[in-house]
Order: structure tokens, then C-alpha cells, then sequence
């Protein structure tokens, strides 16, 4: 294999582990209420996850019930709703989109 070969499989490596990593814009905490696979009452084709959210920095400065639009279903695998959640926001054209979830332990 050529350098410049060899070059351009690592630049492609590197462009397509950056595509794997999702964007968060912002960060959130809160209580899953409800976890609603496609197609459901609130969206035909998208899984949306419903969180009683704290105060997000930067982005809504409330505690409040919301519906998100969730990246992929399996991002509710292991997920129930009352669980605490910390969970990562990416800003895009269409949507606010929850694009990563981690369980956290419950608040007293
Ligand atoms: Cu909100």
C-alpha cells in the first residue's frame, strides 16, 4: 500500500468514527415518564422518549414534562419509565434529539 493510500484509509477510519459519535449539544437530567416506541399517539414514525426534565443550561431554564424525539429505540434498551436519567441533546434542523441516555441512581 501506498503512504497516500494509507493515508486516505485512516482519514476515512477516522471521518466514520466521527459519524458514530452522536453530537450533544446539550445536557439534561430527569425522570423517564414514558417510553413510546413508533409509531405512537405523539409520532407516526420516530420513537419519542417523554422526561420530567430539571432545568437544562442553556436551553430551558424549567422543570417541566416534554416529549423528545429519541435517535433510535435502542437507546430505551433496559430503560423504564420512574428511571432517573442523565441524557445528551443534539440540536438538529428537524429536531431536539435526545441522543444519548444513561441511568443514573434514584434522587431521595
Ligand atoms: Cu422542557
Amino acid at each position: 500500500m501506498t503512504l497516500a493510500r494509507r493515508v486516505a484509509v485512516l482519514i476515512a477510519a477516522g471521518l466514520a468514527l466521527c459519524a458514530a459519535r452522536p453530537t450533544v449539544t446539550y445536557h439534561g437530567t430527569g425522570t423517564v415518564l414514558a417510553l413510546l416506541p413508533p409509531p405512537s399517539d405523539l409520532h407516526a414514525t420516530r420513537p419519542v422518549i417523554v422526561i420530567e426534565h430539571d432545568p437544562i443550561a442553556g436551553l430551558m431554564a424549567e422543570h417541566m414534562a416534554m416529549p423528545f424525539i429519541a435517535a433510535s429505540t435502542t437507546l430505551f434498551d433496559g430503560l423504564h419509565a420512574g428511571d432517573r436519567i442523565s441524557f445528551g441533546l443534539e440540536d438538529t434542523p428537524g429536531a431536539l434529539l435526545v441522543v444519548t441516555i444513561e441511568r443514573t441512581p434514584p434522587r431521595h
